[in-house]
């Protein structure tokens, strides 16, 4: 799953692609290096980040949804707004991807539902303003799966479909380092919830931190993709549903290292 940031403000590539023509030409980019599924979002969810409105978020994404579905993607729209993705799956989407699981908006399950679409159920405790100060586990695989586990019911109690339902462990959403390095070495407790798993640690800060002395700054968001790519190994290894990244190209190679190895 590559990633089309349609926002002035993204971690990790915000403002690059946020005029619709570019962020097409991005989508189309990804796509020719192999990504399976296209994933477009018009709101920035790094910590700490604002809300954007209703109507500025639907100016960002749709009209970039139209036209890479019109170009034969498979295309996933990231949104917690439920008006949002019924506006890009009448436009072509055929994947919504919620980082709130569908508790931000509580017309999402409906949406989803009617749908009957794959719906990205990423586990989350609240908007980016206040979600690292949340970031308090005991055991942080078993929470995250028992709150994953609760969506599910939840969700399946509001009509959409289990067999709808990909989760994802929300790295660094109310994670530190600590705890996004748990989840990945044990991707197996995820996916024992029986649903497929799609994780996005892309680039993400406790990689940027990688041989990083502490207190020193972080390495850049766009120098981030070799320990990305290994990540996608792990998952490949683990044999997620799908990774969702920035540098696709990385990620496709890290697969076919995964491939290489289990043909031998
Ligand atoms: N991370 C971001 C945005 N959307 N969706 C899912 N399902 N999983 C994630 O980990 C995830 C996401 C934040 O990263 P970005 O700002 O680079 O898109």
């Amino acid at each position: 799953m590559g990633v089309v940031n349609v926002t002035p403000d993204s971690f990790s590539d915000g403002g690059l692609w946020f005029a619709p023509d570019a962020a097409i030409a991005h989508g189309v980019d990804l796509l020719e290096q192999g990504a399976d599924i296209l994933d477009v979002g018009g709101e920035s969810t790094r910590p700490g980040a604002e809300r954007v409105s209703e109507e500025e978020e639907l100016r960002r994404v749709i009209p970039v949804i139209r036209e890479l579905s019109l170009s034969g993607a498979r295309v996933s729209v990231d949104t917690m707004r439920a008006s949002v993705a019924a506006q890009a799956l009448d436009v072509g989407a055929s994947i919504v991807n919620d980082v709130s699981g569908g508790v931000a908006d509580p017309d999402m399950a409906r949406v989803v539902a009617d749908a009957g679409v794959p719906f990205v159920v990423m586990h989350w405790r609240g908007h980016s303003h206040t979600m690292q100060d949340r970031a308090l586990y005991g055991d942080v695989v078993a929470e995250v799966c028992r709150e994953l586990t609760a969506r599910i019911t939840d969700l399946c109690a509001r009509g959409v479909g289990r067999h709808q339902l990909i989760v994802d462990p929300g790295f660094g959403f109310a994670k530190l380092p600590e705890h996004n390095w748990s989840l990945l070495a044990h991707l197996e407790a995820i996916q024992s919830l029986g649903q497929p798993v799609l994780i996005g640690t892309s680039r993400k800060a406790f990689l940027g931190r990688l041989g990083v002395p502490e207190g020193a700054q972080a390495r850049p968001a766009a120098e981030r993709d070799t320990a990305t790519a290994a990540t996608t190994v792990v998952a490949g290894l683990a044999r997620v549903w799908g990774v969702r990244v920035h540098d696709v190209s990385s990620s496709i190679d890290a697969l076919r290292v995964v491939t290489a190895l289990e043909g031998a």
